[in-house]
């Protein structure tokens, strides 16, 4: 890829020009006017005004590409292009997305329906389109050399199929996917049932996002892509916690979540204060007899997962991935340990040597979400986001799911932070402490050494040192 052309198509877009000279505005006349959207908000749901009624998803942090009809057949213009994304506030990068956003918009369609996609690439080199999950004809499947030439810069080339099963599926280029992904190029696709399916349940709120991730150094604004495995910034919907919306419903709402992995590791999914049921992947609905309660569900590369619960209790629920490095936003790697190392009055002096210099907290990392450090411009804050009772220390893949017996129904509107009933928070225990009763050991298991230690050793454990293994 030749650097220049990437910046000055970043650059392009940040100025808001929306058509590329290659793009004449007769070549565009005859087909659907793209939407583009470059607010990082929540958008509301798009009720369908044409085609079959369905339930609409609300996309977190995103929005749902609206349609024409044109004789029976709905038709959507999306373009491929260089976008600036807010990752949180204060912290921009430049990535590539569709119609003013990585990820593009949302895709919805109803089982049965006869779609066409016009793809406009005003990318600094070719790509394609994959319909990841969809039962299409061969030549529709996205995948450049293979089934198609790859679109070149500037044109538009026109998909067609049938959404011929519901679910859960996502879109993606397949032509330089390393690169194009790794730079934020994707999007969420749900097809609504025709009718009532007897593995598909009716709920009252239905979110859905993608998994993704970045590698982008502390202080710069692009991706780097050629990252396989030590990515620094884990994203729904290239956003980061604090940056990623609150999931607000009504207390009794039935809640389905629909998630993609397009990141290079797994991500176990975890939400607390409730069980939920994975009812269905982008293989489609799950039969019910392979249906557990579930609070984690782990997402495999390439995965999608739908799940969904009865939110009966109020409240301020936590609902992020496991994996704590992916709670975490970009840091350094390589940070020694110094969990019990006291060196008071060692960093002043080393940053006046080196204004850069941190250290990991001698208590653990808490002390990283409030410690003033110097930071570059453009970067993301290792740990932030500020609850009611202080610092939440989390970052990355996390967010809150927020229950409301008042909320109303149809509104996403994030109800601020709950008010618990007096009597029913973690409270300090003030009285006396009672000596530890200590066990006494009842015999000696484990088998015995053929050459006992001459000393006993005592290790140190070393915290976070890197992020090779993600
Ligand atoms: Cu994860």
């Amino acid at each position: 890829m030749n650097r220049r052309n990437f910046f000055n198509g970043a650059a392009a877009t940040a100025m808001g020009a929306v058509a590329a000279a290659s793009v004449s505005r007769v070549a565009l006349a005859a087909l659907p006017e793209p939407v583009l959207q470059t607010s990082p908000a929540t958008m509301p749901p798009l009720v369908p005004g044409t085609g079959r009624p369905y339930n609409p998803v609300v996309t977190l942090n995103g929005w749902t590409l609206p349609w024409r009809m044109n004789q029976g057949v709905k038709e959507f213009h999306l373009v491929a292009e260089p976008v600036v994304r807010e990752m949180a506030p204060g912290f921009k990068a430049n990535m590539w997305g569709y119609n003013g956003q990585s990820p593009g918009p949302t895709i919805e369609v109803v089982e049965g329906d006869r779609v066409r996609l016009f793809v406009t690439n005003k990318l600094p080199e070719h790509t394609s389109v994959h319909w990841h999950g969809q039962r299409l004809p061969n030549g529709m499947d996205g995948v450049s050399g293979l089934n198609q030439a790859p679109i070149p810069v500037g044109k538009t080339f026109v998909y067609e199929f049938v959404a011929r099963r519901p679910g859960t599926f996502m879109y993606h280029p397949h032509a330089d996917e390393m690169t194009q992904m790794a730079m934020g190029m994707m999007g969420f696709w749900v097809t609504h049932p025709k009718a009532k399916n007897p593995l598909i349940a009716e709920v009252d709120r239905d979110f859905c996002f993608l998994l993704n991730a970045y590698d982008i150094d502390p202080g710069s604004m692009t991706p780097k892509t050629m990252t396989m495995l030590d990515f620094n910034l884990w994203s729904w919907n290239s956003r980061i916690f604090p940056g990623i919306d609150t999931l607000n419903v009504r207390k009794m709402d039935k809640v389905r979540i629909r998630v993609g992995n397009l990141t290079m590791t797994n991500h176990p999914i975890h939400l607390h204060g409730h069980e939920f049921v994975v009812t269905g992947s982008d293989g489609g609905p799950w039969p019910l007899t392979a249906r557990v309660p579930e609070i984690t569900t782990d997402i495999a590369v390439g995965q999608m997962r739908q799940f969904e619960f009865l939110a009966d209790e109020e409240g301020d629920w936590a609902f992020h991935c496991h994996k704590s490095h992916h709670t975490m936003n970009a840091m350094g790697h390589n940070v020694p340990t110094m969990i019990g190392v006291d060196h008071r009055g060692l960093v002043g002096k080393l940053q006046k040597a080196m204004p850069d210099y941190m250290v990991m907290g001698e208590r653990g990392m808490a002390d990283m979400g409030e410690m003033e450090m110097p930071l570059p411009d453009n970067t993301a804050p290792m740990m932030t986001g500020t609850g009611p009772y202080g610092g939440v220390e989390m970052g990355g893949m996390f967010s809150i799911l927020k229950v409301r017996k008042d909320q109303k129904p149809g509104d996403y509107k994030d109800p601020g932070w709950y008010r618990q009933p007096p009597g029913t928070r973690a409270f300090e225990w003030t009285g006396a402490l009672p000596e530890p009763a200590r066990f006494q050991v009842e015999g000696k298991g484990s088998m015995p050494l053929a050459q006992p230690p001459h000393h006993d050793t005592q290790v140190q454990v070393r915290k976070p040192t890197g992020h090779m293994n993600h």
